[in-house]
């Protein structure tokens, strides 16, 4: 039984994501991921839209996971390694090299990330869906106020 662990924010589940664990959980026979809690997000300099049980619930759902855990700081990879008897350690090439020091412990893979979609560019576009939607009705209404004037 081969073992494969990853970990992530997941915010905003979107096909990157997907197909990163996808190809994780081919390289063998269980996937365990492990979901940043809310508070770790912070250590990262992130801030989810989803909460951490939000987020652990939608990727505990996708049929390739078989176990989700919480991440909660930088050191616990190790430990997990351990104590889930892991044998390969994956994760996205935006990370290359930076988690070599597990290569005492199990496999370490780096997977290329998918181009052109990140949970980032999804909020900005959200945000700016929301500022256009307000510039419409805006327009909107400084139309019916010029109609106004003309009828007074
Ligand atoms: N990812 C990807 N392609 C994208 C976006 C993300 O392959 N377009 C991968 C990342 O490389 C990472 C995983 O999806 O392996 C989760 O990405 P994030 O939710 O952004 O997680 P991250 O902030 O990278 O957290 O201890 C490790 C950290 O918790 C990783």
């Amino acid at each position: 039984m081969k073992i494969v662990i990853t970990y992530g924010t997941f915010d905003l589940l979107h096909v990157g994501h997907i197909h990163l664990l996808e190809r994780l959980s081919r390289l063998g026979d269980r996937l365990v991921v492990g979901v940043s809690t809310d508070e770790f997000n912070e250590q990262k300099g992130k801030r989810s839209l989803y909460s951490f049980e939000e987020r652990s619930k939608i990727v505990s759902a996708l049929k390739c996971v078989d176990q989700v855990i919480a991440e909660s700081d930088w050191q616990q990879k190790a430990t997990d390694i351990e104590k889930y008897n892991i044998d390969i350690f994956g994760i996205g090439s935006d990370w290359q090299g930076k988690f070599d020091h597990l290569k005492e412990h199990c496999e370490v893979v780096y997977l290329s990330r998918t181009p052109n979609i990140s949970t980032t560019d999804l909020k900005k576009s959200l945000s700016r869906i929301d500022s256009e939607s307000i510039q419409m009705i805006k327009q909107g209404l400084d139309n019916v106020l010029e109609l106004v004037k003309t009828i007074e």
